[in-house]
């Protein structure tokens, strides 16, 4: 359809891949290093416009590689893993897909909460083992309702989980770069404050380096051995040895886990731990949701394809 040279970079919806197939004659750029390399010494100069999701996105590397690139067009809120210091530097548009997924990851995140405090999953174990029938009743769990909470990181997603926590009753308090005018939630000043007043952390930060590592074993200490950790975010914003650390020596009551450093590789010790669950990176993982985000990323592309701006541009 429209003039522009189209790279698909990573796999995408199915919906996604045909339409770009479709329309734009779009390319997939080889997974596998040899023929990815001689794939861009080939054709790199060629493409104009990036379509790829926050799994894979287009890194410091492959953007060099691209040297007419104008657009890259994120499926995916995040974008981490594109180099957007790079892209702003080279004015090339980034866009990723805000909003449409803030109810389905703050929805995961209350599943996580409710799961994690009282034991729901584990309890699930338990039945399904025969242990209800040999061992009597299941140990007692933790009240979810009017606890106190700490969201690191109020953007869209935290203030929809937050929302949602409202109607449990919980106190609410978090933590951003900067206090967020319109809310009457707790401003904490660090994450160290944040989670020495809450029992339950919830992280909704963005990924990338400024947030890496930033839920430390300080961090998990202040939580404490009565307190639990929710993570919906990157798996990069927590330090995820010092909590393997933590969990493993009884200094944090649990851990709802969507996203982890090294994913879909899923550290054994977790694995081990009756306190944990652990979710194969889910959080935005329904039909409708997934429906509006391949909308989304179509949308940005046609309008750069036409305008040559996309719609919803990251805010770097
Ligand atoms: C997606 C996500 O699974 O939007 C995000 O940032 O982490 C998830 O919604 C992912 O981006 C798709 O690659």
């Amino acid at each position: 359809m429209e003039n522009i040279a189209v790279l698909q970079v990573g796999p995408l919806m199915p919906a996604v891949q045909e339409s770009i197939r479709k329309d734009y004659n779009a390319v997939r750029l080889p997974d596998a290093a040899p023929e990815r390399e001689e794939f861009l010494r080939e054709y790199g100069t060629t493409f104009e416009v990036a379509v790829t999701s926050g799994k894979f996105g287009v890194g410091t590397e492959l953007m060099r590689a691209l040297p007419n690139l104008r657009a890259v067009i994120n499926f995916g809120v995040g974008y981490d893993t594109t180099d957007v210091a790079q892209a702003a530097q080279r004015g090339i548009a980034v866009s990723n897909t805000p909003d449409v997924l803030n109810d389905c990851v703050a929805d995961t995140a209350v599943a996580l909460y409710l799961d994690v405090l009282r034991k729901i999953s584990a309890a699930d174990r338990y039945v399904r083992r025969g242990d209800w029938l040999s061992k009597g009743n299941f140990p007692l769990a933790t009240k979810a309702s009017g606890r106190k909470v700490g969201i690191l990181g109020l953007g869209r997603i935290g203030r929809a989980i937050a929302r949602r926590l409202e109607g449990f009753d919980c106190d609410i308090s978090y933590h951003s770069r900067n206090p967020v005018a319109d809310v009457a939630y707790r401003y904490a000043a660090s994450p160290v404050e944040l989670a020495a007043g809450c029992d339950v952390l919830i992280v909704a930060a963005a990924g990338g380096a400024g947030s890496a590592g930033l839920v430390d074993a300080a961090v998990i200490d202040a939580l404490g051995p009565d307190g639990y950790l929710i993570n919906i975010a990157r798996g990069s914003v927590v330090d995820e040895d010092a909590l393997v650390a933590a969990l493993l020596a009884g200094r944090l009551a649990g851990a709802g886990l969507d996203v982890f450093v090294d994913e879909p590789k899923v550290s054994e010790d977790f694995l081990s731990l009756d306190n944990v669950v652990l979710l194969p990176h889910l959080g935005s993982g329904t039909n409708e949701t997934r429906a509006d985000m391949a909308e989304l990323t179509l949308a940005n592309l046609r309008s750069y394809a036409t305008t040559g701006a996309v719609l919803t541009a990251v805010q770097a």
